[in-house]
């Protein structure tokens, strides 16, 4: 087991660390309705005061925000710091939308290292490791935050970014890399390249660990990763509006601690707005406790998980969330039934003649919903006889209906054919819309 890097903080009795939130949720409410116009007149609106908040139970009375907040008062309107204390923006790509503009002070960008200096150091990260960091650098979180998280520890950066997919494979065996950081769906391109090249990952690099989140990826997929490369694949969490990648899972592999004294974290019914229970399903909302150019109240991020309070067996108290499942926005509703790409790609990483790469395109002919999941075979599960192809499609088809209800058109691709992603993957086109 790794070490801590901050063990009075990970490991606080859960009746301090809630003392802890309850302090800074009363201060970060007080602060933002000091310094933000904009949360002065949603309380106003919602009726409620800083003096309200006696509680952390009374985090409830507190109204949501959303992105459509962020972009309403695009760029810096939802800011509560002003400018000089400002000292560095981000800003999201806005493939859905508007892009949205994130702002740190100094402290906030402290804090931000803090946290994955200690996600770090819970997948047993330190000093002697080089970490590899090919998230994307620049207006994405990805990149900066994971590269000064990992100098925070110590350990040696490799500031390589995405693409240039030959160089990162030539450099992790040149500089012996340990670990590496990119979503999910770039390091199944560069296991693709490197066996393209002769490199086992296994037998010739030093690679222990991959640091993958930014988009969802299943556990088969992990699966995937580990067996065919020997490392562990820990999954990492965060958006650009709570900072970005910020938690990741520990050794145990038991679902992202999300730490408490930087985080309130709810879970609600995304329909009703009401919480759940603990262990069930619903989105999560957060509110930033120790965040000050950009806090947050009651952030309704539009992940899917599932969180529990139970003490880790890592020792730390924090709460997890279970794997994301998607976003609420991410869910197709297809002739009426709801269907998450996450349910697609568990289907398919278990067929092994079926490769890393897919896509869902929807369509709708006449009134009625088409979905067809494009499948790329592995070299070994393409074949040139009818009868083999035809055969596998229907398992894959039989396969995807077990799991979803509805039928899907299955439409078997050749080996390389579906464009690789270097940071988030596309996978679903939707006609539907345009
Ligand atoms: O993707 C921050 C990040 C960078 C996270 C690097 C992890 C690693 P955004 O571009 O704002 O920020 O996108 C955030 O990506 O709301 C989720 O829908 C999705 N996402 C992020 N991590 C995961 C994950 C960064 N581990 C959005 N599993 C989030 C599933 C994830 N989805």
């Amino acid at each position: 087991m790794s070490g801590y890097w901050d063990p009075h903080i990970e490991r606080m009795p859960l009746k301090d660390l809630h003392a802890l939130q309850e302090d800074r949720l009363k201060s970060i409410v007080r602060y933002v309705y000091d310094h933000s116009a904009f949360y002065r007149q949603r309380f106003k609106d919602a009726g409620v005061e800083p003096g309200d908040i006696k509680s952390l139970a009374d985090v409830t009375k507190l109204p949501f925000t959303r992105k459509v907040d962020l972009r309403d008062t695009y760029p810096t309107g939802m800011f509560s710091a002003p400018k000089s204390q400002v000292v560095r923006y981000h800003v999201s790509s806005g493939t859905t939308g508007k892009p949205t503009v994130v702002g740190y002070t100094r402290g906030d960008i402290e804090t931000w290292s803090e946290s994955l200096a200690r996600a770090l150091t819970s997948i047993g990260l330190g000093r002697d490791d080089t970490i590899q960091v090919a998230y994307g650098y620049g207006l994405f979180t990805g990149g900066l935050g994971l590269h000064y998280g990992a100098e925070r520890i110590g350990a040696a950066v490799l500031p390589i970014g995405t693409g240039s997919t030959e160089r990162q494979i030539e450099l992790m065996q040149d500089l012996g890399t340990t670990a590496i950081a990119c979503t999910p769906s770039y390091f199944l391109h560069i296991m693709e390249v490197a066996e393209k090249m002769g490199v086992s990952i296994q037998e010739d690099t030093n690679l222990k660990a991959g640091i993958f989140g930014a988009e969802p990826w299943s556990i088969e997929t992990r699966k995937r990763i580990e067996e065919g490369t020997g490392i562990n694949a820990y999954d990492i969490y965060g958006t650009s509006e709570i900072s970005g990648p910020l938690c990741t899972e520990c050794m145990q592999q038991k679902g992202i601690h999300i730490w408490g004294d930087i985080f309130l974290t709810e879970v609600i019914d995304p329909k009703t707005g009401e919480p759940v229970d603990d262990g069930e399903r619903g989105e999560l909302v957060f509110t930033t406790l120790h965040k000050f150019a950009l806090p947050l109240i009651r952030y309704r991020i539009g992940d899917l998980s599932v969180m529990t309070n139970e003490v880790c067996e890592c020792g730390r108290t924090h709460p997890r969330i279970l794997r994301i499942m998607g976003r609420t926005d991410d869910m197709l509703i297809i002739r009426g039934i709801n269907v998450f790409p996450s349910q697609v790609e568990s289907v398919l990483m278990k067929i092994p003649e079926v490769g890393d790469h897919w896509e869902i395109i929807v369509d709708r002919k006449g009134v009625l919903d088409m979905m067809t999941v494009k499948v790329e075979l592995t070299e070994k599960g393409f074949s040139d006889k009818i009868g083999d192809l035809m055969r596998l499609k229907k398992k894959v088809s039989k396969e995807l209906k077990g799991v979803l209800n509805i039928a899907a058109e299955v439409d078997l691709v050749e080996p390389g054919t579906i464009p690789r992603s270097m940071g988030k993957a596309k996978r679903v086109t939707d006609n539907r819309k345009v």
